[in-house]
C-alpha cells in the first residue's frame, strides 16, 4: 500500500470526473454524428468514448491499489447538438486541452510532493494526451483543407474514418 497525499487524492478524484465527463461527451458526439449520417465520425467518437472510460478506470485501480476509495462522480450533461462538424471538433480540441492541463497539474503536484509513484503513473496519461491532441489537430487541418464545398461533409467523414482506422491499427500493434 502506498500513502497518497490528500491533495493528490483530491486531484485524482477530479481526474476521474474529467475522464468520466470526456467519455459521456464523446458518447453524445457519436450519436449526434449518427443523427447527421456521419458514420466515420461516429466510429471515431465511440472508440474515443470507450478509451476515456478506460482512462477513468485506470485511476480507480491506481487509487484502490494505493488503499484509497475512489469517488464515483455525478454525471454532468454533455452538449447534445452542434452547428457543424467543425464546431464539434473545435469543442473536442478545447475539451482535450483542459484534460491535458489537469494531467500536467497532477504531474507538477506529484513532483513537488515527491510522490514518485503518482508521477510515474501519470506519465502514461501525458503521452496519451499528446497523441490525442495530435490526432484532433490532424482532423482540424484536414477539415480546413477540404473546405466547405458541396460534398465536404462526405470527405471529412471519410478522412475521420481513415484516421480512426489508423489509431485502431496502431493500438492493435502496441498490444
Ligand atoms: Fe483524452 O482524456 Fe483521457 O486522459
Amino acid at each position: 500500500m502506498i500513502d497518497l497525499n490528500e491533495k493528490i487524492v483530491q486531484a485524482l478524484n477530479d481526474q476521474i470526473a474529467y475522464e468520466s465527463f470526456a467519455s459521456s461527451f464523446y458518447l453524445a458526439l457519436a450519436y449526434w454524428c449518427d443523427d447527421q449520417a456521419l458514420e466515420g465520425c461516429k466510429k471515431f467518437f465511440l472508440r474515443q468514448s470507450d478509451e476515456e472510460r478506460m482512462h477513468m478506470l485506470k485511476i480507480y485501480e491506481y487509487m484502490s491499489e494505493s488503499g484509497v476509495l475512489p469517488v464515483t462522480p455525478a454525471i454532468e450533461q454533455p452538449p447534445v447538438k452542434y452547428n457543424s462538424i467543425q464546431e464539434a471538433f473545435n469543442k473536442v480540441f478545447e475539451q482535450e486541452r483542459k484534460v491535458t492541463a489537469a494531467i500536467h497539474n497532477i504531474v507538477k503536484m506529484s513532483d513537488e510532493l515527491r510522490d514518485y509513484n503518482t508521477l510515474n503513473f501519470m506519465q502514461w496519461y501525458v503521452e496519451e494526451q499528446r497523441e490525442e491532441e495530435a490526432a484532433i489537430r490532424t482532423i482540424l487541418d484536414r477539415i480546413k483543407v477540404i473546405g466547405e464545398g458541396g460534398q465536404s461533409l462526405y470527405y471529412i467523414d471519410k478522412e475521420v474514418e481513415k484516421i480512426n482506422d489508423l489509431i485502431v491499427a496502431a493500438e492493435g500493434e502496441a498490444e
